[in-house]
């Protein structure tokens, strides 16, 4: 009897090695380039609160510990932000575009539930990031910078 208890947890450490349960499966992450808003998670979803006249209090959020969220406003998509290696403060790059308009570069896991984690590498302002109108100012009419540049002004 005792041996064949022995068998059994034998059996049953090898079947919990051997067959990762989904938690822990290890999650591909692929190169992606998001453009989007540094948002408070703990404004943002329960008071609706974002953007410029949200920065005093995102800063006071970030000092308590609050992890931003970049959100894509126009896709409706929210990424949960982390580091793109261990020991290193996730808020960091974001610190100084708290609740504005950024392009992050850096490597996106799908995890579990769907949830979108983006490992950030690079952070730039959206429009440093996008200098759109730059080289031909005037030539394309859809050009999310038209009422910015001065020949569209001119219509
Ligand atoms: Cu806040």
């Amino acid at each position: 009897m005792k041996a064949m208890c022995r068998v059994g947890l034998v059996m049953a450490l090898a079947l919990t090695v051997g067959a990762a349960p989904a938690w822990a499966q290890k999650v591909t992450g692929k190169p992606v380039t998001v453009t989007g808003r540094v948002v408070d998670n703990v404004c943002i979803w329960p008071a609706g609160l974002k953007g410029e006249s949200h920065r005093e209090c995102a800063i006071g959020c970030d000092k308590a510990g609050v992890r931003m969220a970049l959100l894509d406003e126009k896709a409706n998509v929210l990424y949960t932000i982390m580091a793109d290696a261990p020991f290193k403060d996730p808020n960091a790059p974001l610190r100084e575009h708290f609740e504005r308009m950024v392009t992050v570069k850096g490597t996106l896991y799908t995890a579990p539930g769907g949830q979108k984690i983006l490992a950030v590498q690079e952070v730039k302002t959206a429009a440093a990031a996008q200098p759109c109108a730059a080289k031909q100012p005037c030539a394309a009419k859809k050009n999310p910078c038209a009422a910015k540049n001065p020949c569209g002004a001119k219509k």
